[in-house]
């Protein structure tokens, strides 16, 4: 069977509206299926959609890996994307990607510790950006001194993963076959095995799920601007009680007594502060929080906002899934 080099799925040129298709008629001469032509070529966006992967991704996983980085950017450090990592049973380890994204005034040292100590995690943590091409090669270094053959690299959606392996790639290899990068979600389909050298192959893997999100599957422009393009500065809202803080027209936070919000999400979103009294969104599902001194309201998708003193919060919004709570990472 021929797979698509840049998404690893079956090439076929008979159903045109389904994954791997080609009009090419010869599929032994097909390296890229339509979609992923479409997409290095024309910059076109697809939202596929695939079904039970994060139940398939841990089972292949916990059946075949000798060994798996799992990949997890800054903002989407919480209780569901962990716990998919600690359900991993092979040996790993954990990377938090993106290290250009991280703001300036955030310890690395104490964020690790933080890590591991609030979500349990006994496995070594690294950090890495492919932007800036920080800590690469560390990480083959370290596979190739344990005598690892195979690595899994695997992570939720757009955690980096495909431009990590094409990074290393063209590192170690002179002319390579790109896999497809985009700010899209699930743009690999399956796995996709990349020989790095003689001892060491690479299998990219589409990403995991999150259960519940901030943007619809159609809602490109929202999408492209949830992924920051550079580093997070982190924006304070000084509130009253007759404040409202609304994100991007999908989430209100009634915040009912004077307090510090700090947002951590992309710069790209917009934060806008209204009166109490202004109806806007209160059409939403309605919920109250109680939150803690010093605590992180993590936004699923999002990022999270740090809250100074002890509140209570009505929320507005379509989804009241999105939301964790956790002691401040500072
Ligand atoms: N800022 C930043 N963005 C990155 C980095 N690596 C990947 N991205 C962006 O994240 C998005 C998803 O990347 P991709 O490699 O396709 O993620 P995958 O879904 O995990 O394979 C793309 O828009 C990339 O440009 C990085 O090191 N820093
Ligand atoms: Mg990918």
């Amino acid at each position: 069977m021929n797979k698509c080099l840049g998404c690893g799925c079956i090439l076929q040129n008979t159903k045109k509206d389904e994954i791997g298709y080609t009009p090419k008629t010869n599929l032994n001469e097909v390296e890229y299926c339509e979609r992923c032509f479409k997409i290095n070529n024309y910059n076109e966006k697809f939202i596929t959609n695939l079904d039970n992967i994060n139940e398939y991704l841990t089972k292949e996983v916990n059946q075949k890996a000798e060994y798996v980085y799992f990949m997890i950017d800054f903002l989407n450090i919480n209780n569901e994307t962990l716990t998919t990592f600690k359900n991993l049973t092979c040996p790993k380890a954990l990377i938090i990607s993106k290290l250009d994204i991280i703001p300036k005034s955030i310890n690395k040292d104490k964020l690790i510790t933080y890590l591991k100590n609030t979500y349990n995690i006994t496995e070594p943590v690294y950090f890495q950006s492919t932007k800036k091409n920080l800590n690469t090669k560390n990480l083959i270094n370290n596979l190739e001194n344990n005598k690892v053959k195979e690595c899994y690299i695997l992570g939720y959606a757009n955690s980096g993963k495909s431009n990590l392996i094409n990074k290393i790639n063209s590192l170690y290899n002179d002319k390579i076959n790109k896999i497809t990068t985009s700010s899209i979600p699930n743009t690999t389909i399956d796995f996709i095995k990349i020989k790095i050298n003689d001892h060491l192959t690479l299998i990219d893997s589409p990403g995991f799920t999150l259960k519940n999100v901030i943007y619809n599957n159609d809602e490109y422009n929202l999408i492209e601007r949830v992924n920051p393009k550079k580093y997070i500065k982190p924006l304070t809202y000084q509130t009253k009680d007759i404040t409202s803080l609304l994100i991007e027209d999908k989430i209100r936070i009634d915040a009912n007594s004077f307090n510090s919000f700090t947002f951590y999400i992309s710069n790209e979103l917009y934060i806008e502060r209204i009166f109490i009294n202004n109806k806007k969104l209160t059409n939403l599902k309605r919920i109250e929080l109680d939150i803690p001194a010093n605590c992180d309201l993590i936004i699923k998708s999002l990022g999270f906002i740090n809250i100074k003193k002890t509140c209570h919060l009505t929320i507005y919004t379509s989804n009241d899934n999105l939301f964790e709570i956790r002691n401040s990472l500072f």
